[in-house]
């Protein structure tokens, strides 16, 4: 598949829809990666736990850069134009295989199948939500890959139960290099595959939709370094100003 610089391409749509994820490439510069690389093991350390402001991974500078960069928004943007809102960012962390077994980290199962998103939706070439994922280890043979069942987004019933733990014969794993990226419906089943490698595999998670629908933790003040000097740009796309009058009308009757 092609490569996103400027927005999905009609194969990409075409995909999204008929199989519910696509592969992105040139999802940010390296230099931009390595800053968010350089920050990850700070950020993971410091805050999964205990989440007290919403999108707190913006208190980071690296984070926030990535987030305001055409090549993060252009394939979520063709999706969602103007209405584009950034519902939820997280880190997705396994340490390398030599680590397993201490205090702080037992050994993960084979699967944990899951949808992030159980709202089937009406049109899958317009879901609800989209997730994206990037890693900044690449994920390939031993770290990994993340695992999907193409096709699973458009049916209302899962292939497999929910937390699952077995591989699945119909399973195909998407390995991801340095600089490219997963978006997929948030319908899709799928799973993080086991790292066995020894290198921690770092893995960063956004969750993408429509400006209406309320974000995670919506409850719970922003994390201020977000919202400071921010642009109207950043404030849309935290849900913070409202992107057009018609927020319902979305595209021709
Ligand atoms: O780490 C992965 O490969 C997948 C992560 C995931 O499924 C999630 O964060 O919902």
């Amino acid at each position: 598949m092609t490569s996103v610089t400027g927005g999905l391409t009609l194969e990409q749509r075409s995909a999204l829809e008929d199989l519910g994820f696509v592969k992105l490439t040139n999802i940010a510069d390296h230099s931009m990666l390595d800053a968010m690389r350089d920050t990850y093991d700070r950020a993971w350390d410091e805050g999964e736990s205990g989440i007290t402001e919403r999108l707190h991974l913006l208190r980071y500078a690296a984070f926030r850069e990535f987030i305001d960069s055409a090549s993060a928004l252009a394939a979520p943007r063709s999706v969602y134009g103007a209405h584009l809102q950034l519902l939820d960012y997280w880190l997705t962390y396994q340490p390398g295989a030599s680590r397993w077994r201490t205090p702080k980290y037992t050994v993960p199962t084979e699967r944990d199948w899951h949808r992030d998103v159980s709202f089937v939706g009406a049109d899958p070439a317009r879901p609800l939500t989209l997730n994206m994922l990037l890693f900044l280890d690449d994920t390939k043979d031993r770290s990994g890959p993340t695992v999907v069942l193409p096709g699973s987004h458009r049916s209302r019933y899962a292939a497999v139960s929910e937390h699952s733990t077995e591989p699945h014969p119909d399973e195909v794993a998407i390995p991801l290099e340095y600089g490219e990226a997963l978006l997929f419906n948030s319908h899709l089943v799928h799973s993080r595959g086991r790292n066995r490698s020894n290198r921690p595999r770092r893995g960063v998670a956004l969750l993408w939709g429509f400006w209406f629908i309320k974000p995670t933790g919506a409850e719970l003040p922003i994390c201020p370094e977000a919202v400071t000097d921010a642009s109207e740009d950043r404030l849309r796309l935290l849900g913070l100003s409202q992107p057009t009058v018609d927020l319902y009308l979305f595209e021709g009757f």
